[in-house]
């Protein structure tokens, strides 16, 4: 059994402050290789993508990605079933360690997601927070822990801006935000964004109430990112359909948090968690 890593002082301070932190190569390289090949072969098997007539933000099942060319735009919900390798990302200890430090144990994986950037001259990009917009509006103290928090892979690096970096506005997740701007005034080159560089394999932890999003691309490289949302456990998990599919291969700690509470759902469950959810989540680790 080994104790569970902490964040640092300086990481704590940093999240306390400008939500949100970026860790570096938790993926090896070849982590990162057979991660984005394993993308680029989903797009030809079925699964969830953005619905074209739907609602914003909605998800249809589609026969494959709408484009097939490995450098096209992609956006692929539910990973899990696609390869072992995807469900050992859900409490991969270099990040997921930190996670519960932040969230404390009484967690759910919520979502998982890969999406594929293309190069667009008329791509502007787009700030939003996560969570639709109920959580926009929740903004929890600096000294709370968060409703819901994602996880960003890198599977591409991003050595300098304006190749489509994914930009946040530091703080944001702390103070009223004009939500209702327009696209011309709150984009990602309103003043207090920043551009955040980096390389395929880091990852960049935020909460859900940090206003975020990608900045344009006119003509760099797709940029491929992998996406795993946690919420609180009585928050339940919005992505929730294939989890069926995958318990089989699954430990007991990820089974609980993909919401598997070791007997049948009963009102009240998700509130008050099973008596080892400690013990599950901390792999009986202090
Ligand atoms: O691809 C990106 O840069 C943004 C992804 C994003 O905004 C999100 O995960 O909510």
């Amino acid at each position: 059994m080994t104790n569970m890593m902490k964040l640092t002082e300086q990481q704590r301070v940093h999240w306390a402050t400008d939500g949100y932190l970026h860790l570096k190569n938790v993926l090896t390289p070849e982590e990162v290789e057979a991660f984005s090949q394993e993308v680029d072969s989903m797009r030809q098997v079925p699964g969830w993508e953005p619905s074209p007539e739907g609602p914003r933000g909605h998800y249809t099942w589609m026969d494959h990605t709408p484009d097939l060319d490995t450098t096209g735009n992609m956006d692929r919900r539910e990973l899990l079933p696609y390869h072992s390798s995807f469900i050992d990302l859900v409490d991969r200890p270099n990040v997921f360690d930190l996670i519960v430090d932040i969230m404390g144990p009484y967690l759910l994986l919520s979502m998982t997601q890969a999406i594929v950037r293309t190069p667009s001259e008329t791509f502007g990009g787009y700030i939003h927070t996560d969570g639709g917009e109920a959580l926009r509006r929740i903004r929890v103290t600096e000294t709370s822990r968060p409703l819901a928090m994602k996880a960003m892979y890198l599977l591409t690096d991003m050595n300098e801006t304006g190749i489509g970096n994914f930009t946040v506005f530091p703080g944001s997740h702390m103070r009223p935000f004009p939500e209702d701007a327009s696209p011309a005034t709150l984009n990602p080159k309103t003043p207090g964004a920043v551009q955040l560089c980096g390389s395929a394999g880091d990852c960049i932890i935020f909460p859900h109430s940090l206003w975020h999003g990608p900045s344009p691309n006119p003509n760099g490289e797709a940029r491929k990112t992998l996406l795993y949302n946690y919420c609180q456990l009585f928050v339940r998990a919005y992505d929730f359909e294939t989890v069926a599919s995958v318990k089989d291969r699954c430990t007991p700690r990820q089974r609980r948090l993909m919401g598997d509470l070791g007997h049948p759902f009963r009102p009240g469950s998700y509130t008050y968690a099973p008596e080892d959810q400690v013990e599950v989540i901390m792999n009986g680790a202090g």
